[in-house]
């Protein structure tokens, strides 16, 4: 049968294939692995709990390998975290700084390393602002000044506070503590009686919530607290005592996560605000820009909500923490 093509056409077809066949594709070069050290503060609240979930499965979604360390509430400990960072040459630190002061010679180290700081959730206070990249996370002030508004409008601007301070030391408590006292002022009916540091712990606002009970009885009428875990250990304490928390006691807190909403929609708490903890797309995205060269805000600030009898049962449905 005759070829349907001249033989030395079909030999450098057959050639051309072989060639083909035979050169190596030029292998891509596998892509690289980023590395994130993030040092967390610990696992003091629910709140804290959701950050870290947020951090973790972001990092696993995304293919990041993610270095990371529970300080257990101590700075020591957060600080000898990002030396091991620096040591294991990672591309981004990320911190959530567990107090405000203390940090520029450990991140000199990083800047020296050149690896970018991304200071997550919570500030510091630093005179070197290049020493770190940015930072994401809710402004506190604005979360202070919206708890203390509400509770303006809520009691006509009368009442004794008793005041659940979060970690000393630490920029929410700092700061929560600031704007709420600043408002606070504006209404010579309402009154700080006592204020005190439950560490942002659950068992803390219970045990506080006692103390103030036993010193100041039935001159309490409202309680301010830094967060939802404090203030959900004190109305524990306040029907231990016999009262009705969120009648007999106003309680207004900070955190918006699920169960004080749902103690919001119980009646049990009055008024929750929200300081969102689900960072880890942002903090990634944020990753990924500054790895690229890009510049990127030096502080992004979360949308906060305020949740109270109006809107609680409304938002359940759709809560992520
Ligand atoms: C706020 C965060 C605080 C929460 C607490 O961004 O730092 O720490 O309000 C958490 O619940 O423990």
């Amino acid at each position: 049968m005759k070829s349907l093509l001249p033989s030395r056409v079909f030999l450098t077809l057959a050639g051309v294939l072989t060639l083909a066949l035979l050169t190596p594709v030029a292998a891509q070069p596998p892509k690289k692995t980023i590395k994130v050290g993030f040092a967390q503060t610990g696992a003091e609240s629910a709140w804290r709990t959701a950050n870290t979930v947020s951090m973790k499965s972001e990092a696993e979604k995304r293919g990041i390998d993610l270095k990371f360390s529970d300080a257990q509430g101590k700075q020591e400990n957060q600080i000898r975290a990002v030396r091991s960072f620096i040591t294991q040459g990672v591309d981004v630190i990320v911190i959530a700084p567990i107090v405000e002061t203390g940090w520029d010679p450990v991140l000199r180290e990083a800047k020296r390393a050149k690896i970018p700081v991304i200071l997550t959730d919570r500030t510091i206070q630093t005179a070197d602002e290049s020493l770190f990249a940015c930072f994401i996370g809710s402004d506190f002030y604005e979360e202070g000044r919206l708890a203390a508004d509400w509770l303006a409008k809520f009691s006509g601007g009368k009442g004794n506070i008793v005041e659940l301070q979060g970690t000393a030391g630490s920029a929410p408590a700092n700061e929560r503590r600031k704007a709420f006292g600043d408002a606070v002022a504006k209404y010579p009916g309402l009154k700080i009686i006592d204020s005190q540091s439950g560490d942002f712990r659950r068992s803390g606002g219970k045990e506080v919530m006692e103390a103030f009970i036993k010193k100041h009885g039935k001159a309490i009428n409202i309680v301010y607290s830094h967060n939802d875990d404090m203030a959900l250990g004190a109305v524990q304490a306040i029907e231990e005592a016999g009262l009705k928390p969120g009648k007999d006691i106003t309680i207004v807190a900070i955190d918006a996560i699920k169960e004080a909403i749902e103690a919001v929609a119980a009646g049990k708490i009055n008024c929750t605000v929200e300081c969102s903890p689900l960072f880890g797309p942002k903090v990634y995205d944020t990753v990924a820009k500054l790895l690229a060269g890009q510049t990127v805000p030096k502080k992004a600030y979360n949308k906060d909500e305020v949740f109270d009898a109006k809107n609680a049962a409304a938002a359940l449905p759709s809560r992520q923490y």
